[in-house]
Formats: structure tokens, sequence, C-alpha cells
């Protein structure tokens, strides 16, 4: 039996028949409330439409319960007879999930299925081929200009990932060397991530917005064979060079003893000229005049379930980002089965999730989740408001897309462009709408119900992270009633804990950090050459427990609410940032002397960065100087993290042991002036006086 703080759902009894909610029925939300938030969030469950429920995977509290119970008190069960529905090579041996998830008793490893030999690829593509879906469409690509489009089915699909495998061989790729991939959302992107997995490489998908520097830093940490990227992209009215960026990159790299042999170049004639691509005889070589000569048939390289799939870097608390490690077989049962369960797929659905490949939801949810599941999936190349804020919806009425994941950066500035950019289009074709990176603040979550889901479809807010490979917590549509704002209730198999700051678990209703209890399948197993870190970062703060970094909140119905992150990581429109990469940044710029930066809020992207920089002695501040600040850090880490406010600190407030004092800096920053708190343990109390002083200069 389930024990009391086991039972997700222990506290809502009352939800089998929720009857009273607040507003009175708002199973179809009034457009009149839009934006204002009902007296309590906690009271104002959505309940899920009958006929959407009848036909669901989940169709009730009672049967999700039943199936969660048996994930967690017979996960080996739970997961084979799911892992069964994959093709392995050869079975994993009698232990399901051989773990240790607690550091007081030895070293941390988390292994699901071990000594099963599969291949994630062929569970994508020629899988789903032998059951039928050979002409069915895989991926329709959408340009960044209207009207420039594209088709694969799963058969194409795999006749070009077939390509990419085999000259990947060619060039010497093997079995767990790391292939580095900088390429923008065409379709060569899943294709050669799925390519790498054929062959057994392991893929480090860079997200095309980072700079040359973070390009270079990654490069150097995982040594790739071989770098693949395009000459250059459209993104909205803007032009980038990929290429060039590329190239510095490299250079960087060779200086820190890391050379690399082969660029394999996307010919992008969109955007820039052959002729006009900066070149390098004997490395550079134009993917157009290579991939289609390779036979369309390739032998998968099988491998074991522990076998690393692909490495992702992504931000913590110091500098230096981390290389988290996702492995083949749990990582392949988790996100299918996520995939399906969250979004009630269907064969015929049609779906487009807006992330970027290269972030952790675009690894996941558009290319694996999705393709284990044989779904169709859009990709597209663009951005949103271009080339008017109408564009998302004209994708969507283009191509009958049925369900719609997306992050809250995006719908709240949306929401700012009016609704009339959305109630122009038909969106009929809608069905279940999700949300992630961040969490959705309760009017937008209205919005993006009443609004663009016409108040019928569901949204799955999902709450999870790079590290878990795939969602945590989220909704289940259909299921039970949500509440807007809440990421609800667990996801089987997943033992969700809130703990206070001496790692006590936590009753009932309560706040406090989140942690997981036990290991699930998608689990990171490490991060990339630094064991010891992946320890001390997830595992030793809360010993017994995987902390998240985030706060929680879980209400009197077992709602759980994310608060946002405990650590130094900000959000910005969902993505994660270090305070200290950008604070190192700032500091390389030769006229600062310290920076210290801080999150606060902001009205579209979630968080926006506000970063206090001291200069060197003598160096007078001003608008010149603000500019190449922000440069600097375009510069070092890629244009989505540059401050958006630069606060001119000729002294930090610092404690007697030099410690900055960031909460006060906070305070400073959203201008809450009144809640500065005790500032005389502080080595010198008049900095605050002074920085308040310059907070508009
Ligand atoms: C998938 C992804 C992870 C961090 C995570 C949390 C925040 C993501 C959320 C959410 C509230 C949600 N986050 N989804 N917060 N509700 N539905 O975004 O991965 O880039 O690693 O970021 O994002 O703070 O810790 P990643």
């Amino acid at each position: 039996n389930l024990t009391t703080s086991t039972n997700p759902l222990r506290h809502v009894e009352s939800m089998k028949h929720p009857q009273s909610v607040a507003g009175g029925n708002i199973s179809k939300l009034n457009a009149v409330t839009l934006g204002e938030a009902p007296a309590s969030e906690e009271n104002a469950l959505v309940l899920p439409n009958k006929e959407f429920s009848s036909k669901a995977h989940v169709q009730s509290p009672e049967q999700y319960l039943e199936m969660y119970k048996r994930s967690i008190e017979d996960p080996a069960g739970f997961w084979s007879d799911i892992a069964s529905e994959f093709y392995w090579k050869q079975k994993w041996s009698d232990k399901v999930c051989d773990e240790n998830f607690d550091v007081r008793k030895g070293r941390i490893k988390i292994e699901w299925f071990k000594g099963g030999i599969t291949n994630i690829c062929y569970n994508c593509l020629d899988r789903n081929i032998e059951a039928g879906l050979g002409d069915k469409v895989a991926i329709l690509w959408e340009g960044n200009e209207p009207g420039m489009d594209g088709t694969l089915t799963y058969n194409q699909l795999l006749h070009q990932v077939c390509q990419v495998a085999n000259y990947l061989k060619d060039i010497g790729v093997k079995k767990g060397d790391a292939v580095i991939i900088y390429l923008p959302m065409l379709m060569e992107l899943p294709i050669t991530m799925l390519a790498c997995a054929r062959i057994g490489a392991v893929h480090s998908v860079v997200f095309a917005g980072f700079s040359a520097e973070s390009l270079a830093q990654r490069i150097i940490d995982c040594k790739p064979k071989v770098v693949i990227t395009c000459n250059a992209v459209k993104r909205g009215p803007k032009t980038i060079n990929l290429k060039d960026i590329v190239d510095t990159a490299i250079y960087q790299s060779a200086q820190n003893g890391v050379s690399i042999d082969v660029c394999l170049t996307y010919d992008n004639p969109v955007a820039m000229k052959r002729e006009d691509t900066k070149w390098q005889e004997g490395r550079d070589i134009w993917w157009q005049d290579v991939i289609p000569r390779y036979p369309t048939t390739c032998p998968v390289e099988w491998v074991d379930a522990e076998d690393p799939l692909f490495l992702l870097y992504t931000s913590g608390s110091t500098g230096k980002p981390k290389g988290v490690l996702h492995t083949t077989g749990g990582y392949m049962v988790y996100t299918a089965t996520t995939f399906k369960y969250a979004f009630d797929y269907k064969p015929s659905d049609v779906y487009w999730c807006t992330a970027d490949c290269g972030w952790i939801t675009g690894h996941s949810y558009v290319t694996y989740g999705p393709m284990l599941n044989g779904a169709t999936v859009l990709v597209f190349e663009g951005v949103p408001n271009y080339p008017d804020p109408g564009r998302s919806w004209d994708i969507v009425d283009k191509y009958k897309v049925t369900i719609f994941y997306t992050a809250p950066t995006l719908v709240r500035s949306l929401m700012r462009d009016g609704d009339e950019n959305v109630t122009r289009y038909s969106r009929k074709s809608l069905r279940v709408l999700g949300s992630v990176g961040e969490p959705i603040n309760p009017s937008a979550w209205r919005w993006f119900f009443n609004v663009v889901g016409d108040s019928t479809c569901p949204i799955s807010d999902t709450w999870w992270q790079t590290e878990t490979g795939g969602f945590m917590i989220t909704p289940l549509p259909g299921a039970w009633p949500q509440k807007p704002g809440s990421a609800t209730l667990p996801f089987f198999g997943v033992q969700p804990i809130i703990v206070n700051e001496k790692g006590v678990e936590l009753e009932g209703e309560c706040s406090g950090y989140l942690c997981i209890k036990k290991s699930w399948p998608g689990a990171f197993r490490t991060l990339y050459g630094d064991h010891e870190r992946y320890e001390t970062t997830y595992f030793k703060p809360f010993p017994g427990y995987y902390f998240s970094g985030d706060g929680c909140r879980r209400d009197k119905d077992g709602y759980h609410w994310l608060t946002g992150r405990v650590d130094d990581v900000i959000n910005v429109s969902g993505h994660r940032i270090g305070t200290a990469e950008v604070e190192s940044a700032l500091v390389s710029h030769p006229q600062c002397a310290e920076a210290a930066v801080v999150g606060i809020e902001h009205e579209v992207k979630g968080q926006g960065i506000y970063a206090f920089v001291t200069l060197v002695d003598g160096v007078p501040y001003s608008e010149e100087l603000r500019k190449s600040l922000i440069l600097a850090v375009r510069n070092q880490i890629g244009a989505f993290a540059a401050p958006y406010k630069i606060h001119w600190a000729p002294g930090l407030p610092k404690t007697r042991s030099g410690k900055i004092m960031r909460r006060i800096l906070r305070k400073i920053a959203s201008r809450q002036l009144d809640e500065l708190g005790d500032t005389s343990t502080l080595a010198d109390p008049s900095v605050v006086k002074q920085l308040i002083e310059l907070a508009d200069c």
C-alpha cells in the first residue's frame, strides 16, 4: 500500500466529486475573469471536459492513482512492461533498476535496464516503419519566411539519417565519440541527432544562439571528432552568420589544445551565398557535397541501455557550464512515456513544440519523445512574432496543429500583443496546450486557456529540468482538474518531496526545497568528467535525495506550485543562466573591476538580468561603457544573456568577510527600498545609500 507520503492524491478525496469551485462553474472559464486571479488560486479548479476525459489515456483521478501506485510499489514491473513495447536486441538483466541515491552510502549510481541492448534511433525510425508508418509524415518543416516549408516521411527521414550516419562513420566517428552540433532549427538538426544515435556517437547540441566563447568552452570540454554547423540562418528579420562564430570557436579551441579536423557545414542559400562563406580548405566540408553520395541504409550500432546518448551543457551556480549526461535505455522509455501521457498523444495528432533542439526540451520533446511515438512533429525555423504577432496561429491553422507546447514567456509576449492577433485565426484543430521553462503565472495561464485554447484545451504545465530528462510534475490532460499556475501532480514513478533547510521532509500543506526521493528512468547519470560535482551539486545538499534547485509549495489538495530557483541561477525567457557566468563575462571587460548579478522580476521574460558593476579606479561611467559591458556578455555567452540593466556601483555591499550581500542587491534592483533589512553587518553600510542614489543613473 502507498504510505501517506507517497500518495500524491492524499489530500484530494474531494477531487472525485469536485463541485464547488471559485467563481462558479469554471469548467469553461469566463473571459471576464481574464487576468484577475480569484481570491485564492488554490481553489480555482478547472474541470476536465467530460468528452475529452472519456477518450484520454488516463480518464480519472482514480485511474491515475491506480497507475501511480503501481509505478511506486513495483517500479520494475511498471517500467519493464512499458520498455517491452520497444525493440531490444537483447533484454536487460533481471535488475530493472540499480541505484544508490544516498551519498552517505557511497558513490551515487543510477542504472536502468542495464545489460539491455538497443538503439534509440532504431526505435524512433525502423521500428515505426516496420509497424507501417513509413509513409506517415515525421517532420513538417516551416521556414523563417512564410511560404518556405518542407516535409519528410518516416521513410525519407530514415534515408537521410542513414546518409549522415554513413558519412560520420566514414570520417572515423565511432561509438562513444562526441559530436558537436551547432545548427539552427533546420530538419538537418534532428536528422543529425538521430544519425549520431544510430552509430552510438554522443551528440552535444549547442544552441545556435551561444557565442563563439561558449561554443569553444564546450568543444574544449568534450573534444568532439567533428563540428556540424551551417553557414548562416535567418531568424526573423536578422541574418546570423553561424560559420564565423564556429570559425572563431574552433580557433580558440585549438589555442587550448583541442583541434577540430572536420567542420561539416550545411549550405543555407536563403541566408548566405556559398561564395561569401569563409572557408578553410581541408577542414570545412559542404554538407550538400558529401551527404547525398552516401547510401540510404546504415546498420545500427547496438548499445547498452547505459551507454551514453548525449551530453547537454547547462548552467549552474558556478561559471563553468555542466555537461549533463543522459544514457540510452531509461531516457528512451521515459521520454516516450511522458510524451504519450502528458499530451494525451494520439496517432492522428500534429504536434508542435516551439523549443529549439539546442535545449533539453528540443531533445526530449521535439526529437526523441515524439518520434518514439511515431508522431508528426512540426519543426519551425523562425520566431513566433515574425513577420507579425499572428505567426504562431497562422502555422497552427496551416498544419492543423493539435498539440501546442511552448514557454510562458512566449505566452506573455503574445498576450501583450493583443487578442486580435490570435482570434483572427481559427485554431479549431488545437486540443492540448503545454507550457515549460518557468512557472506560468495564473493570468498568463488563463489567457492561454481562454483566448488561445477557446476554453476547451487542457494545459499541461510540465515541470522538469535538463537533468531529469523528461517531465516530473505535470497534469495529465483529462485525468483531473487543473489549477491555473500549478504544475499539479507527479508523473508515474516520480516521488517529489518538499524539505526544509535541514533536509527534513515536510508533510501536508508546506513549502520548501523540491527534492526527489528515488531515481526515475530518465534521470541524468553524471556530469561529464566530473562525477564529484554531480554528487556535490545534486545529492549532497539533502542527503538521500536529488535536489532540484527549485523552491516549491504544496497546497491542501497536494498540488505543486513551483516558486523558482533557490540557487544562483536566473531564468530568462525560460533559459537558464548562471549569475556567475554573467559576472565573469562582465569582469573580463578591462574596465570592470567587479560585478554582481541578480535576477529580478520581468513582465515578459519572467526574470531579467540586473548587473551591478564596479569600475577600475579612475574610469568614469558612461553610456558608451554601459554598451560595451553589455557587448562583453553578448560576446561571451550570447545575446539571450545580455543584462537589461547595468547599475554603476562605486562600491558593493559586502560582509566583513567579503561576501557580497545579494539579498540587499535584489531589493535595490527591484526598488523595494523599504525592505532592505538589516544592513548593519556590512563592512561599509554607506554603500547602500550610494547605490540607491545611483539607481537611475
Ligand atoms: C525543461 C527545462 C530547468 C528549470 C527548473 C525550473 C524551471 C522548468 C517549469 C519550471 C516552473 C515549470 N522550470 N519548467 N518552473 N514550472 N513548468 O526548462 O529545463 O532549461 O534545465 O530548466 O526551469 O526552475 O529548475 P532547464
